[in-house]
């Protein structure tokens, strides 16, 4: 089976190099860039003889940054949909999930002078973990059938490729799927700043350092950073049933688990992001709600454990209004 898969992504990686007209691309990256304001019109000098009152100093006008770019990646059953080029600097990338599972768009930027072969060939040697020559840079994960969901990445010119390696329930990963694609960040004139967040959420090896007690009920933006020193990190912000805890829903995803749904869903969710990268997730908290952090990661540095097992989980309550 594990032959067959790889042999399956092989072929899919042949089938999506951007040379084959089988890759499905689209033109135009969605771009939303604000107009700068115009700096206001200094006040004309008044006139000392007929005007004798001084004229108050204008208020200075602040010259806004671009807002950040947004861009749509299309998960259908097909594959990813996506422009063929993204600009540079923080965008926020929503992947809309039309296919029959759980969908990430996980993104990876190549070292200057990797390409989608190296990656094949890499993926056909079979060597466990992610080429070194390949930055994993966060993307939304944990997006159900039927619904959508968002990450704010930083992308600095240059190629990527971005592809779901969660396995379904017979094993098989989403990239063997067809859901891999390649696609270019190109330099642009303005970049836009780092959006704000009023929440932090450090991953170090392995467990998460959250300022739970800064959270309150509604719109968050979560500044997500990468502290090591060995791996990438992942997180899934899971809602929580009430009573249940992250352990009662990791006990409800293990293979022996009696059938039935898990206590709990995700609400949002960070692909894997290499150390020293950073990303931000914009999330609704509820009152009175529980909500897990799990890291699904397996371990390169113990055998493939999953990070969960290592200790990787989180768990915070909203404060009732
Ligand atoms: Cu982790």
């Amino acid at each position: 089976m594990k032959k067959l898969t790889l042999f399956l992504i092989v072929l899919l990686l042949a089938a999506c190099t951007p040379a084959s007209p089988a890759a499905t691309l689209t033109a135009v990256p969605e771009v939303v860039v604000s107009e700068p304001t115009k700096a206001a019109e200094p006040t004309a000098q008044p006139d000392p003889t007929d005007a004798p009152e001084p004229t108050e100093a204008p208020e200075p006008t602040e010259v806004p940054l671009p807002e950040i770019a947004a861009v749509s990646i299309t998960a259908s059953m097909e594959g990813f949909a996506a422009p063929a080029e993204l600009p540079t600097g923080w965008t926020a990338v929503t992947l809309v999930n039309e296919s029959d599972g759980r969908r990430q768009a996980a993104l990876y930027r190549f070292e200057e002078g990797k390409t989608m072969d190296d990656f094949a060939a890499a993926m056909a040697e079979g060597t466990p973990g992610t080429p070194p020559w390949l930055t994993p840079i966060g993307g939304p994960s944990g997006v159900m059938p039927g619904s959508s969901g968002s990450a704010i990445v930083n992308l600095q010119p240059g190629n990527y490729v971005m592809l779901d390696p969660v396995p379904d329930e017979n094993g098989v990963p989403g990239v063997a799927k067809g859901y891999i694609l390649p696609f270019t960040v190109t330099e642009t004139a303005t970049t836009p700043a780092a959006p704000e967040a009023d929440l932090m959420l450090d991953m170090v090896d392995y467990a998460y350092a959250f300022n739970a007690d800064a959270v309150s009920a509604g719109e968050h933006t979560i500044h997500i950073t990468n502290s090591g020193p060995q791996e990438a990190h992942e997180v899934a912000i899971i809602r929580l049933n009430e009573g249940a805890t992250v352990q009662d829903f990791l006990a409800a995803l293990a293979p022996d688990a009696p059938p039935g749904p898990p206590p709990g869903f995700a609400v949002a969710g960070l692909a894997s992001l290499d150390i020293g990268e950073e990303a931000y997730l914009t999330v609704m908290l509820e009152p009175g709600v529980t909500y897990g952090l799990i890291c699904f990661l397996p371990s390169s540095a113990h055998s493939g454990t999953p990070h969960f097992m290592l200790g990787m989980v989180g768990e915070f309550t909203v404060p009732d209004k």
